[in-house]
Parts: C-alpha cells; structure tokens; sequence
C-alpha cells in the first residue's frame, strides 16, 4: 500500500504497526497548515486499509518528534496572519482530519511525549486512545489567546474526562502533568521516557494484531456511532454492528477456532 511521502510527517512500519511522527521540532511540532494537508492526505490513503480483505497496517502509532513535545498546538505564528474566515477555515480543515481519523478501520493511539496544548492535545484526543510519557503536559491554553479551542478540545475533552474538569481546563488553561491525566483518565498508560513510550504502544498495536481486524473495525464504527445517542437507539447500533460482525469470515473462523481448540487464523474479511 502506498502511503505516500509528507512534507512534515515521517512515517516507519514496526511490523503492524505504522509510527506517524509529526516532524516539525524547531516549531515543537505546531500543526501548521502543511501539517493538516499532510495529515489529511495520510488518513484518506490509511481509510483503505481492511478493504479486500488487506491489513498491511493494524494499527497507527501517532507522535511528535524530539524529546520536548508531541504537538505544542495550532501554529500561533501562521494564525496570526490570518483573517476570521481563514482560521476558521483552518480549524474546519482539522475537525474533517479528526474525524477521518476516528473513522479509520484501525485503532490510532496517541503517544504524547512532551507537551500537547491546545491543537496538540486535541489532535490526542482523535485518537481511541492516549499513552504518555512522564514528562507530558496536557493543556487547552487557547483562553491565554483569547481564543477557544478550535480542533474539536470542547467537543471531546468532556467525553474523556469529566465535564467538569474539562471546563475548568479549558477556562483557567491550566496544564496538567501525566500523573494527573492519568489519574482523570485522559492517558491509558504512563511510561518513564519517550523509548518506552513508542515501544510500548507499539507493543499494544501488535496486541491487537492477533485479534480479528474486521471485529475490530466493526466495534470501532459502532462506538464512534452510539457517540450522542440515546440508550435505545445505542443498542440498535450494537445490535446492527453484532449482525454484521457474525457475518463476516473472521467471525466463522473465530467461533470454529475456539470449538476446535486451536488458535484462530482470520482471513480479515
Ligand atoms: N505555534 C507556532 N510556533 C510555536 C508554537 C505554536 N503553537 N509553540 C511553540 N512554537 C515555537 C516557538 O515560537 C519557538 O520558535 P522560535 O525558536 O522560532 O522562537 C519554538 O517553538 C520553541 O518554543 P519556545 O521557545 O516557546 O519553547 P519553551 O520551552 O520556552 O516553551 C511552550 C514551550 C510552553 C510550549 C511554549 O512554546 C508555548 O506556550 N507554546 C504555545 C502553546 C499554545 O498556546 N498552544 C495552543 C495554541 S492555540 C491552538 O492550538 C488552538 C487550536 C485551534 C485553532 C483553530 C484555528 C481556528
């Protein structure tokens, strides 16, 4: 599969895993506008993965380059030339990345090492989850701007952590460290160093490799989907996402593994 080159992105394959590492350090890794096309483009090639049955990748491994930071934000210095219909357009540009990668067939998983402010913390909060390092800083400081947050921090920092928490996040930009995203359950998982931290969510990617990918998937749709919906109209999704999944090779392969009591090869399909 071709993924393509970026601009300011690097990519590396760790077996099923594909490592995304925003790669604009002298910036700590802003989301500048060439961030977000490159962004773009990625997640619109990776949004074929799974289709005829072809997994090349199970998982994507999103971080920042250089010790300091996983991505310090929308960048301040381009935004600053720009006039209200342009920035807006620019955080419109990043909520359709968003939402490309929440729609991805496989899962992302954020590894945050250093700070992730404002654009960096919500391009965090796209992915299914979030490992940090310990020296990780989580923050919606856009109020120091005079700004609110603009890549979708009001709309998913609530579904994270408390409702509660998240206001006064976002109202008094107060950072927090990993012990304390940890402890509010905005991070997983904290490692000691950035190393630890890549392998660790490698590791996890290659976890989830040995699962049915099409199951996976199939889950992944449905809790993006129930995401506002009321209790009913929830299980319907379930309902509709269980049909589908017993439908599929992998399903058959999985059951039939377990009566055979042997480990189960999905085809993907
Ligand atoms: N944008 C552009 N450049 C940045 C950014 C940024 N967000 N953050 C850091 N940089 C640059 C600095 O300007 C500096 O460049 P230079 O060396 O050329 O002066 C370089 O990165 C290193 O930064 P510092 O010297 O400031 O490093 P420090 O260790 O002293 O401080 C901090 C690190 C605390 C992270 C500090 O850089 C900082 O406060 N950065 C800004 C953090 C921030 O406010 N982020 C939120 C931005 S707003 C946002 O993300 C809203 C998203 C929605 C927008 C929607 C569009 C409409």
């Amino acid at each position: 599969m071709d993924l393509g080159n970026y601009e300011t992105l690097s990519l590396q394959q760790e077996g099923p895993a594909l490592v995304v590492t925003v790669n604009r350090p002298e910036a700590l890794n802003a989301l500048s506008q060439q961030v977000v096309a490159d962004l773009g483009e990625l997640v619109r090639r990776l949004g074929e993965v799974g289709r005829d049955g072809d997994w090349p990748v199970r998982g994507v491994v999103l971080t920042g380059a250089g010790p300091k930071s996983f991505v310090a934000g929308a960048d301040i210095v381009e935004m600053n030339s720009m006039d209200a219909a342009a920035a807006t357009e620019y955080g419109q540009r990043m909520h359709r990345v968003t939402q490309a990668l929440e729609a991805l067939p496989v899962p992302v998983i954020a590894a945050v090492n250093g700070f992730a402010l404002g654009g960096g913390c919500e391009l965090a909060l796209a992915a299914d989850f979030i490992y940090a390092s310990a020296n990780a800083r989580f923050g919606q400081p856009e109020v120091n701007l005079g700004l609110v947050p603009g890549f979708g921090g009001a709309v998913r920092l609530p579904r994270r952590i408390s409702p509660g928490l998240a206001r006064e996040l976002i109202y008094s930009a107060r950072p927090i460290d990993a012990a304390e995203a940890h402890r509010v359950g905005l991070v997983n998982r904290v490692f000691d160093d950035q190393e630890s931290l890549l392998a660790g969510a490698v590791e996890t990617v290659k976890e989830i490799a040995t699962k049915s990918p099409t199951a996976i998937a199939n889950t992944k749709a449905a809790m993006e989907a129930m995401i506002g919906l009321d209790t009913a109209a929830a299980l319907a999704v379930e309902s509709e996402s269980f049909h589908s999944a017993f439908t599929t090779e992998d399903s058959v392969e999985g059951r039939g593994a377990f009566v055979e009591k042997r480990k189960p090869q999905f085809p993907g399909r």
